[in-house]
């Protein structure tokens, strides 16, 4: 295909018509769906109203492409006079409220070697320009109005060779325009004696073309007016569906839509096929957003409507509220099959075996009915309140049940009755079994009361009361006593009533009762024994029987107000108290059904105990509170004050202490947490591992007393004292806290909050490991955040497999404890800085970690990177790192190479830095800006050769801080020294 051109330069004084054969149909492809034209002078048939001047100037020719389309072509060639200044106006385009768009030009230059005896004078260049204007009456523009685009020189010119050839070289250049403020522009073409053909010009702008991407429908989005901005794009959801998160996407300069960000889901009844959300069929249902796709009904339930979010129950069947869309409905189960009674005396035991049909439920419970035979009214009456059921009558889940105190010699029907989950929803036809069961004779209960009546020197009155269950008629009483200690020489008398005066008795002597009743069926079992005391022979006298009574109630009294002074005044005012007596205790404890043997370190969590009071009690100590003084509040924990202040326990030197108190009205649920953290903390003994002094728990307010830390939690500490410490103290640092970490495994407890937060620090910069918790572990971390799963967790801190399925173990500490490293070698800096928790665990999962932070030594990095690897198995144990960090310590040299990448930031942005304050704020020094500028370091150029003398000179005193600017500088060296390697 090809383009004929007849290019005629009346005016010049040298033959320049040629033909011109190009490939122009190759070009004229269809355009880019991410651009729009605003101008193709080759898709315009009439005429194109372009305004050249001087008139002698630019020429229109008038092609026909090979349809005979026509197409125009601006042509000059002035090339043999001086002094050329020829202009090509456009119309006025448009830009349709893009700010930056695109000139595409497409010409043919002649050569000037090519031209006899034009050298002098002829140009291969030529220039293009643009006016803004509002509307397309601003003709009479002025040369110097124009803004510049560019000079355009053709990177193909062509002889009279080639024209012999008739191949002509067509040039292709883009220029871009912007920022546009006004409604359009005119482009002009400026010759200055050039040979040029101009066969085509194409004025764009681009966009983002309309997307669906994660349901949510991006609409087409003009780009910024800058080559590098990004564009936030909201999208909306897609019919039927909802956004969990809000779509948002990029708009690259380029037209390219990038990173997306959230998502829409289908609403419940509709599913995700590709890319719109339909409705589910008949039959089928979604009720979650959690699942993808519509579901068949569960057995026993149907649909016959389009998009459910749930499927009813077939008749007959049934859905508890607390059932799920996707179980099954069920029925109430049939009764109770093949129950057998089994009585012995005034007990039954009924057992029975499972329905045969269960409903499809598995929480099957039964009941019992019981009913009594009235043999005077010869029917049925409730058994009444006294009867007893072991383990109980209603809700039991195996299928037996012991019913007690029944009346002897009696007809019972007990009805054992079948429910489940859904039997409450249904009519009531009770599904039951039923039994006939004759309690057989029984001897009396015993005697339970016992009382002493008048009593003289020989004698005692005693009486009692009947017997709770006679189970017949009682037909006398037995009653047995004997002088106390003296039990094998005993009396019995027989009463028909319920008192009885016994005679023959020794004065002032002790006498032993126990009595029985007998019914038909026999003697029921003797009370307990009930002891009571004779007179005395000189009880004639009761003031004189009452003297010595009173003489020793005041020598008692006065004995013990002399122990209670002698206590007080001894000085015993505090101190712990015991709580366990029995030492055998102490050697071998239980715990939930376990034993646990002294020598094997084991944690228990507290939550094994019934009752948290033991638990506490087993693991601290109860200190009394006037051992304590409050003298300072140092901070506020999340259930009260944290104070500190001195602990002075009896016999034991005063030391200064961390009082974490429980502020005034916390439910009892609070009070378990805050105490379970002592009940965890009093497990441990370590040097690495905070120190538990003790509780106070019997008085208010209820406080844990643990070992004061000078220099508080570690990160705050960093950040204070940022560039102050050597690596070998920070490694030492970060030994102590692998070493707490590896007791803790040890022990088998699984910290899950490992954090620089919950590290604190002594005045000897030990580090020890603290914040131990129960459920509240992650409640009062403000770090901590929902997880999707529910739940909350330090996403930064911790792995991803904790993060998505809640795999805490010591191999997820392990990672935690990467991140504490690399808080510690970056002074406290925040783990991925400001990003999101979605883009960090969006990040993670792509594989991206941490980057070194500045001047840490490789092997220290390169046991962060280990920390972090996505198989929690490969990652290192606390003992491997505890010893690698002992060996880096004993061979300091091997802790000086730091990693490549010095500064983190640099390496990022490259040599990006446009001025010494971006680059002092890039490395977090930008407070020294000021003092730069003022010295005369105004430029990158000049910092680059700076020594640590001039750094000091410039008013940088902090060591730390000196060594950060120099490394810093000397990265730059290193990158301006690379970027002039020639390649
Ligand atoms: O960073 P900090 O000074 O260290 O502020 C917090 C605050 O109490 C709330 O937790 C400090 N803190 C907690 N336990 C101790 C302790 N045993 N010794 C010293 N300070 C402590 C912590």
């Amino acid at each position: 295909m090809s383009m004929v051109s007849w290019w005629s330069c009346a005016s010049l004084h040298i033959r320049c018509a040629f033909f011109i054969s190009l490939a122009v149909c190759a070009t004229r492809g269809a355009t880019p769906s991410n651009e729009v034209n605003l101008l193709d002078s080759r898709s315009i048939m009439g005429d194109l109203g372009w305004i050249a001047y001087p008139k002698n100037g630019w020429e229109e020719i008038g092609e026909v492409d090979e349809n005979y389309a026509p197409i125009h072509t601006y042509q000059v060639c002035r090339v043999m006079e001086h002094n050329q200044n020829n202009w090509l106006q456009t119309s006025w385009i448009a830009n349709e409220g893009a700010q930056r768009v695109f000139v595409e030009l497409k010409f043919t230059l002649r050569d000037c070697n090519s031209l006899p005896g034009g050298l002098g004078t002829c140009k291969e260049t030529f220039n293009v320009f643009y006016y803004e204007s509002n509307d397309d009456d601003d003709r009479n523009i002025h040369e110097t109005q124009y803004n510049k685009i560019d000079t355009i020189a053709a990177d193909e010119s062509f002889t009279e060779l080639d024209l012999g050839d008739r191949v002509m070289k067509l040039n292709t250049e883009v220029r871009d325009v912007g920022p546009l403020t006004k409604k359009g522009f005119y482009l002009a073409f400026q010759d200055l004696g050039a040979c040029i053909a101009l066969v085509s010009v194409r004025v764009f702008y681009k966009k983002c073309p309309t997307v669906v991407k994660n349901l949510a429908v991006f609409p087409d989005t003009i780009t910024g007016s800058d080559s590098s901005q990004l564009l936030e794009v909201l999208g909306t959801c897609v019919n039927n569906s909802v956004a969990e998160e809000l779509p948002r996407m990029h708009c690259s300069a380029e037209g390219e839509w990038l990173v997306p960000i959230g998502r829409c889901m289908c609403q419940a009844g509709h599913e995700e096929v590709n890319g719109s959300c339909q409705v589910c069929k008949p039959g089928f249902y979604r009720s979650a957003l959690q699942t993808r796709t519509c579901s068949k009904c569960p057995p026993h339930s149907f649909t016959k409507t389009e998009g459910s979010t749930s499927c009813q129950c077939e008749h007959g069947y049934y859905r508890k509220d607390t059932d799920l869309p996707n179980m099954a409905c069920t029925k109430p189960p049939s009764a109770p099959r093949s129950a057998i009674s089994n009585v012995n005396e005034t007990s039954v035991l009924l057992e029975w075996s499972t329905p045969e049909e269960t409903g499809g439920r598995k929480d099957v419970t039964y009941s019992v009915v019981c009913r009594k035979m009235n043999a005077e009214l010869r029917q049925h009456e409730p058994c009444g309140s006294h009867v007893r059921y072991l383990p109980q009558r209603t809700g039991l889940s195996n299928t037996s049940v012991m019913v007690l105190d029944l009346l002897a010699h009696t007809n019972y029907t007990f009805e054992v009755e079948a429910v489940n989950g859904v039997s409450q929803l249904t009519n009531p036809l009770r599904q039951y079994v039923s039994l006939n069961v004759t309690t057989n004779q029984a001897a009396p209960s015993p005697i339970t009361l016992v009382k002493r009546g008048k009593t003289a020197k020989n004698s005692i009155a005693v009486s009692w009361q009947e017997p709770d269950r006679p189970n017949g008629i009682i037909l006398e009483y037995e009653i047995k006593y004997f002088e106390k200690d003296q039990e094998t020489s005993y009396t019995i008398v027989k009463s028909k009533e319920t008192d009885v005066v016994v005679d023959g008795l020794k004065p002032s002597s002790a006498y032993i009762f126990q009595i029985r009743a007998r019914t038909s069926a026999g003697y029921g079992a003797f009370s307990r024994r009930f002891e009571f005391e004779t007179s005395p022979y000189l009880s004639a006298s009761r003031d004189q029987g009452h003297v010595p009574v009173i003489a020793v109630a005041v020598t008692l009294g006065i004995i013990l107000l002399a122990l209670i002074t002698g206590f007080l005044l001894s000085g015993r005012r505090c101190g712990y108290s015991k709580a366990k007596q029995d030492p055998d205790e102490e050697k071998m404890h239980f715990h939930n059904g376990h034993i646990k043997f002294p020598g094997v370190r084991t944690y228990i969590d507290p939550h094994t105990y019934e009752d948290p009071n033991q638990a506490i009690h087993e693991f601290a100590k109860e200190i009394d509170v006037p051992c304590i003084t409050i003298e300072r509040v140092i901070g506020a924990g999340e259930f009260g004050e944290v104070c500190s202040g001195p602990l002075r326990l009896p016999g034991k030197r005063e030391i200064v202490v961390a009082i974490k108190t429980l502020k005034a009205g916390y439910t009892e649920k609070q009070r378990r947490d805050f105490l379970g953290e002592a009940s965890i903390m009093g497990q441990f003994d370590h040097p690495n591992i905070i120190h538990l002094e003790g509780v106070v728990t019997k008085s208010k307010p209820v406080m844990i007393i643990t070992e004061y830390m000078e220099n508080g939690s570690l990160d705050t500490f960093l950040k204070k004292n940022d560039g102050q410490f050597t690596v070998i103290q920070l490694v030492g640092m970060l030994r102590g806290i692998a070493s707490g970490m590896r007791y803790l495994s040890d022990m088998g407890y699984v910290h899950r909050d490992l954090a620089a937060r919950n590290i604190l620090v002594n005045s000897n910069l030990v580090c020890k490991v603290s914040d131990f918790g129960l459920s509240r572990v992650l409640e009062d971390d403000p770090e901590a955040a929902y997880t999707t799963r529910g739940g909350k967790i330090p996403i930064r801190w911790t792995a991803p497999e904790a993060i998505s399925y809640r795999k805490f173990t010591s191999a997820s500490d392990v990672w935690s404890y990467g991140i504490v490293m690399w808080e510690v070698m970056s002074y406290g800096e925040r783990p991925y800085w400001e990003m999101s928790n979605q883009d960090v665990i969006k990040a993670v999962e792509e594989s991206y970690r941490l980057p070194s932070p500045m001047d840490c030594p490789a092997a220290l990095y390169q046991l962060m990177m280990d920390c972090w690897q996505k198989d929690r198995n490969s990652r290192p144990k606390f003992d491997e790192i505890v010893s690698l960090l002992d060996k880096l310590i004993r061979n300091p040299s091997s802790l000086v190479s730091p990693t490549n990448r010095v500064s983190n930031l640099l390496v990022e942005h490259g040599s990006a830095f446009s001025s010494v304050g971006e680059w002092l704020d890039a490395i977090k020094m930008g407070r020294y800006t000021k003092l730069f500028m003022e010295s005369g370091y105004t430029s990158l150029d000049v910092v680059t050769q700076m020594t640590l003398e001039d750094v000091r000179r410039v008013g940088v005193t902090l060591a730390g801080h000196q060594k950060k600017i120099l490394n810093s500088i000397q990265e730059m060296r290193v990158q301006m020294t690379n970027a002039t390697i020639p390649v």
